[in-house]
């Protein structure tokens, strides 16, 4: 295999860059690009051991640095391994990397290092999706589910459930093959809860998509509410900044103001809308059709209604519309002789909060109860979630048909046809793995990394 080499750094001024190479010729192109300071030869050098020195391109000396070197299989892509840290400005790193490519490497593509390191079997498929996870992670919880992920969680679930297949396709084969030599009777109940069981964990590992897209993207939350109940003075206090035009003319926020927070160990999509109400203003009426479609798509609706003002159509609009789903009522400006009636609200919303949104300490108040509310901040996916679309329809795919499996047994099908959804639902859990993957899913699953891992 060529031997590659590429930037590890993202572009621009820094303090230092890496270039890495890697491939069999890693360690006589960095020899080619790189004179130790203390003379000795960098082919002579063992794995995890650096040196500083000059770095060279033919007779011109380009900058000076380190030099790491990597000996197979000890490396990221289990091949010998370069890398030079070299000053961290962009042409400089340029010029390396272009010496390097004079030396007898070729430009990495995107996630090649990481695809190397794949089918060198340093990693499983999954675990270099989480790699790319790790990499995109804004937030710790994120970050910590990926590294999971990354050292082998889903991984090690996923080759369970296929070790359990697999040990009923194997006594189903022998049951077709030898009936006669079998000791024990064949135990069909016994059989169908084992299959139960693995639908059960595949649906459970199914479940683990959306709250993964969760952590990883934000959770999208609507702010809804009449014209002038307080729903941008919200925003701009979640946020902490004035990214929402607050004034006390009713129809301020026309177009849906987006930002995203960290709020109770969550990050939040939060969209300040457009205040509910009739309107024979075009632009205020596209406004609250946009945010009626946010409030279709939110999963956590902050509906603030002005606790200085007796509930009025719009409020009650508002209250059939979101009933039934998961609502954080805020009653705002508290700080307001309250109107009649307001108390309603309580009985109407299981969550309920009072507050005035002029006030810093809302915030606190209002994390505790979205944190209690999503029950997010106790999400365990230590043991492996799915985390893209890929690995969902594998599972997916899985689980349908070791459901069907179950119900042929049940049913009283042959072990025949058994045994082959058995075999269909291991395949896709195999495809799942990366155990059995082709070419063309590996080349899409690389696309989504940056040039250089
Ligand atoms: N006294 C008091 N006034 C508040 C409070 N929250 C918001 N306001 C005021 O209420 C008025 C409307 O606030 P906005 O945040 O613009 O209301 P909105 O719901 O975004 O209104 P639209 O964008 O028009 O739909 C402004 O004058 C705010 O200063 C509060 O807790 N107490
Ligand atoms: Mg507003």
């Amino acid at each position: 295999m060529e031997t590659i080499a590429a930037t590890a750094t993202p572009p621009g001024t820094g303090g230092i860059a890496v270039i890495r190479i890697s491939g069999d010729n890693a360690v006589t192109i960095a020899e080619r690009v790189f004179v130790p300071a203390g003379g000795k030869p960098v082919g002579s050098m063992r794995g995890y051991t650096a040196c500083y020195g000059e770095i060279r391109d033919g007779d011109t000396r380009l900058d000076d640095g380190v030099l790491l070197i990597f000996r197979a299989p000890h490396s990221y892509t289990g091949e010998d391994t370069a890398e030079i840290s070299c000053h961290g400005g962009v042409y400089a790193a340029k010029r390396v990397l272009s010496a390097c490519f004079a030396a007898g490497a070729v430009p990495a593509q995107a996630g090649e290092f990481t695809k190397r390191a794949l089918l060198n079997g340093k990693l499983s498929l999954t675990q270099a999706e989480a790699v790319a996870d790790v990499i995109a992670a804004q937030n710790e919880q994120f970050l910590a589910c990926s590294r999971a992920q990354r050292e082998g969680a889903l991984y090690r679930s996923i080759s369970g459930i296929a070790e359990e297949l697999l040990s009923l396709i194997t006594l189903i084969q022998a049951w077709i093959d030898y009936p006669d030599e079998m000791e024990d009777e064949f135990d069909g109940a016994l059989e169908a809860d084992k299959l139960k069981d693995i639908v059960r964990r595949l649906d459970a590992l199914l479940g683990s998509y959306t709250e993964g897209q969760i952590l990883r993207d934000g959770l999208p939350c609507a702010i809804v509410g009449k014209p002038n109940a307080g729903k941008s003075t919200l925003m701009n206090l979640l946020t902490g900044t004035e990214r929402s035009i607050v004034t006390d003319i009713e129809g301020t926020t026309r177009d849906i103001v987006e930002e995203t927070v960290m709020l109770g160990g969550l990050m939040l999509r939060l969209a300040d809308c457009a205040g509910i109400r009739d309107t024979d203003d075009p632009v205020e009426g596209i406004g609250v059709e946009r945010m009626l479609k946010k409030l279709d798509e939110a999963a956590l609706i902050f509906a603030v209604f002005d606790s200085s003002r007796a509930l009025s159509d719009e409020d009650e609009r508002l209250i059939d519309k979101i009933s039934g789903r998961n609502v954080l009522c805020i009653i705002n400006k508290t700080d307001l002789p309250e109107a009649p009636g307001i108390g309603r609200l309580e009985t109407l919303f299981p969550h309920t909060l009072r507050i005035s949104a002029k006030d810093p300490a809302a915030v606190g108040t209002i994390a505790g109860a979205v944190s209690e509310m999503t029950g997010l901040g106790k999400l365990d996916l230590s043991s492996g979630f799915i985390a893209n679309e890929r690995q969902r329809r594998c599972a997916a795919e899985a689980r349908d048909f070791a459901s069907q499996a179950y119900t042929a047994l049940e049913t009283g099908m042959t072990l025949d046809a058994v045994g082959v959804m058995c075999e269909n639902a291991l395949d896709r859990l195999y495809e799942l793995s990366g155990e059995k993957t082709s070419d063309n899913v590996i080349e899409q699953v690389f696309s989504r990394f940056c040039v250089g891992k």
